[in-house]
């Protein structure tokens, strides 16, 4: 335990995962989960809106081993602000089975972030979510993304639905591949058809350069049981928005567990049982093999595509 005071009502993430009962396709990749210090090797950041409990890269890699997965991609919490050294950490002791996502500011020399990507950085992420972070202008978040595409990055981005709109403009300035966290946040009390996850359709469709994270179901979900006590049947409220970003997009999309569910309010999911979510949303092998192990690969590590290990 560190010596850092928790947010009030912090639920901890499950210490004992079922096994799930859906078997990962070989080489599947965790493509959204984070590290958490441990705070007294690496301290949570001054400006940070909430403090967690502990999530070590220990602990991470042995419930990536537990369920099954391959490899990690490691995303910079907003309770470490710009300070990537858990991540880095976590990064280079994975033998290259992690790459990160990290957090910068517009003043990060190029010796930082060539540093990052030697450690296995592979993007920045701009988290747009109010209750998070501060506001970072647009024309620094546009100046960060020109640079890191020099090093082959992409971005990814964090905001609710019914900020869309609002964002668009910056959103599709981006020159890079843009990764959407948890499919923009839709709303799922309203149609899947109707006009806010139609926006987010649209800018799938007409942005080849944007993807989507399907994650998130225990975030999403408003009537759905949850992972919990044996229900495999989870988050079901959810599944028909992230089932047709899967079939609509299937080389634009990722998953990921969220490990270890920050912010959580109602309950903390058996990570097992949420794996168990994925085949409902991607019915076909075929569709979890992109969505689990192709995509993820091409994205963080392109340079193993032709069979190179
Ligand atoms: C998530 C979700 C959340 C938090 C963060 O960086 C973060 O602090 O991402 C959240 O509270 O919704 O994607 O992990």
């Amino acid at each position: 335990m560190s010596s850092f005071e928790k947010t009030p009502g912090w639920l901890d993430w499950c210490p004992r995962p079922s096994t799930p009962r859906f078997v990962l396709p070989a080489g599947s990749v965790d493509a959204h989960c984070h590290v958490f210090g441990p705070g007294d090797r690496f301290p949570f950041a001054p400006e940070r809106k909430y403090t967690p409990c502990d999530a070590s890269k220990e602990q991470l890699f042995a419930l990536r081993d537990h369920l099954g997965f391959d490899r990690n991609v490691i995303v910079q919490a907003t309770c470490h602000g710009a300070d990537n050294r858990a991540l880095v950490d976590a990064c280079l002791a994975s033998g290259g089975r992690a790459r990160g996502v990290a957090t910068v500011r517009r003043d990060v020399s190029e010796a930082a972030l060539g540093a990052l990507h030697d450690a296995g950085v592979r993007g920045v992420r701009f988290n747009f979510v109010r209750r998070l972070v501060d506001v970072t202008p647009a024309d620094e978040l546009l100046e960060v993304a020109g640079r890191v595409r020099e090093l082959g990055w992409h971005v990814v981005v964090y905001f609710e639905a019914q900020d869309l709109s609002e964002l668009w403009s910056t959103l599709t300035a981006l020159p890079t591949v843009v990764v959407v966290d948890h499919m923009g946040r839709p709303d799922v009390g309203q149609p899947v058809d109707g006009p806010a996850f139609s926006l987010f359709l649209r800018l799938m469709s007409e942005h080849p350069n944007v993807w989507s994270k399907v994650s998130c179901p225990e975030r999403l979900s408003l009537t759905g049981p949850p992972a919990l006590a044996g229900q495999r049947d989870a988050y079901r409220d959810v599944v028909p928005f992230a089932r047709r970003v899967v079939e609509r997009f299937p080389d634009r999309v990722l998953w990921g567990t969220d490990w270890p569910h920050p912010n959580l309010k109602g309950h903390m999911p058996d990570d097992g049982l949420l794996v168990d979510f994925i085949p409902h949303i991607a019915p076909t092998v075929e569709l979890q093999q992109k969505l689990l192990v192709t995509n993820p690969r091409r994205l963080y590590w392109p340079e193993q595509q032709n069979g190179a290990g």
